[in-house]
């Protein structure tokens, strides 16, 4: 553990010993807390960080060639068959895995609370993390395994997400089979690369983005986790998306069968400037070029005579990751790219006066897992997916991916699911689906299920409709 004079020496060496200017003043628990901090700091990493982002003019990239992605076409090839049975021989085999990335601070959906806890079912309330755990359940029994699922929760919210499992008895899992596991923090800076302080006795940090999962897997012994259970495909999904099939046996089987490093699946973009990463190759690399430098790549918006887009390929923020690519990865973390965000940073001035900013005032770093596809030796695994059956994340208030789009989107899967079964559904003057409806993922998880397991039961969705685990009705 560092003390004052070795924290000091450590900020002193570094050029960041104004942290400790408000020392004096701190209690005993604020000093602990800051040395704390500091402590966790990869001085290293910040210089290099600092040196390459912010005191030097910002590294840009640019490629002489930009490829689309191979892609599998939705519904898999003709090998579709057998890379189905492989990825549930896979399953049946207990060689599975959920690595869910639920760190991220839900700034832009303003809900106070983590982000899988948002009650996204408009009839009965559940959340996005109880129709997760109703997935698994339904896999679990579907191919007689255990999927143990590991969360990455950050600082701010592995307190909570905790808790709010422990408070709905983990949603039926099996408490032994979810980990949560702690991402790292990395210190924000102000333009002149200096830390700057949320409080007088606490560093301004954020969590180091969602390809912390891979360092923060070994950190927390989920790597070797895996290796214990039997467990080397893990299946990687973000919490906000709804929709997400938490396992997949026919992208399972492709990436299995074809000794997959890291595979992604990929969706049509609904326009060009939609904000998802767009997958492609980059002077032979795999890469995702994310939607926020779109206008660096302005081929990446261009669409052929029939107005279709050429890089179609959206990033819906779906993988699977082999376990030894995660390890190999890992050994060469220091080799994995980092990025910057200006963001509107709240700090402690000199004055040990708090100031919120109007314009953004510093940078955040943060790595994304998606980059560890340039690292993949093999030929890259990309299926295209479906976007309505498996991509409704809620991320805002508004627009394309809040929450009003993500039930208008599945109330319409779910209507035509019960329309096949020969329900009645009220739909508006569009053809959308005009009621709420929700389907629970214990009851079915897919259409096929759906019909077989609603045969004989009396169903009506003209004033919404929510059918539970046992295919009863629920009012919420
Ligand atoms: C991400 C992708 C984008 C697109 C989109 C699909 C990035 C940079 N871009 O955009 O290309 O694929 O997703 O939905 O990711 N998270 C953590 N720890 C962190 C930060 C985030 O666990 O430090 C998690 C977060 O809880 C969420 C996921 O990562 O589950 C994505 O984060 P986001 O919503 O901020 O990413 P977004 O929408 O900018």
């Amino acid at each position: 553990m560092l003390n004052e004079s070795s924290a000091r020496a450590r900020l002193e060496e570094n050029g960041q010993d104004h942290v400790l200017r408000f020392w004096g003043e701190l209690s005993q628990t604020d000093r602990d807390t800051l040395i704390a901090q500091i402590e966790t700091i990869d001085f290293r990493l910040m210089n290099r960080l600092i040196h390459q982002w912010v005191t030097s003019p910002p590294p840009e990239e640019r490629f002489k060639r930009i490829d689309p992605v191979p892609v599998i076409p939705q519904g898999g090839g003709e090998d579709a068959q057998t890379a189905w049975q492989a990825g549930e021989e896979a399953l049946r085999q207990g060689r599975v895995g959920l690595l869910l990335v639920a760190g991220g601070q839900g700034t832009r959906l303003g809900f106070d609370g983590p982000k899988g806890a948002y009650p996204i079912g408009p009839i009965t309330g559940n959340s996005i993390f109880c129709y997760h755990a109703a997935k698994i359940r339904n896999l679990q029994s579907r191919y007689d395994c255990v999927l143990p699922w590991y969360i990455m929760v950050s600082e701010a919210n592995h307190a909570t997400t905790k808790e709010f499992f422990r408070e709905q008895d983990y949603f039926g899992l099996n408490p032994k089979d979810v980990t949560f596991f702690q991402q790292r923090m990395v210190p924000c800076v102000d333009e002149q690369g200096k830390f700057m302080l949320e409080q007088p006795g606490k560093l301004a940090m954020n969590p180091n983005g969602h390809g912390g999962v891979i360092p923060a897997a070994m950190d927390n012994g989920i790597s070797a986790d895996t290796q214990n259970r039997g467990i080397d495909t893990l299946s990687y999904f973000q919490v906000d998306n709804w929709a997400v099939k938490v396992v997949d046996p026919l992208f399972i089987g492709y990436h299995v069968m074809r000794n997959g490093q890291m595979s992604s699946k990929n969706h049509r973009k609904r326009r060009p400037r939609e904000p998802v990463g767009v997958h492609c190759i980059c002077d032979g690399v795999y890469r995702v070029i994310e939607y926020t430098v779109l206008d660096m790549y302005p081929q990446l918006l261009e669409t052929d005579s029939e107005g279709n887009l050429i890089h179609f390929a959206g990033n819906p923020a779906i993988h699977i990751l082999d376990v030894g690519f995660i390890d190999s990865l890992n050994a060469n973390y220091d080799n994995f790219p980092w990025w910057r965000a200006h963001k509107k940073i709240p700090y402690i001035d000199e004055k040990g006066e708090r100031v919120k900013p109007d314009e953004p005032n510093g940078y955040k770093f943060e790595t994304f897992v998606f980059d560890a596809l340039r690292f993949i030796t093999h030929e890259p695994i990309a299926l295209e997916i479906a976007r309505e059956a498996e991509y409704t994340p809620i991320k805002s208030r508004e627009g394309d991916n809040s929450v009003a789009a993500a039930r208008e989107s599945m109330r319409n899967l779910w209507g035509g699911w019960l329309e096949k079964a020969g329900v009645p559904v009220s739909r508006d003057a569009d053809g959308k689906v005009a009621v709420d409806i929700e389907i629970s993922p214990l009851f079915a998880l897919d259409e096929q299920e759906f019909l077989e397991r609603a045969k004989g039961r009396e169903y009506d969705a003209t004033s919404g409709l929510a059918i539970g685990p046992e295919g009863d009705v629920e009012t919420g």
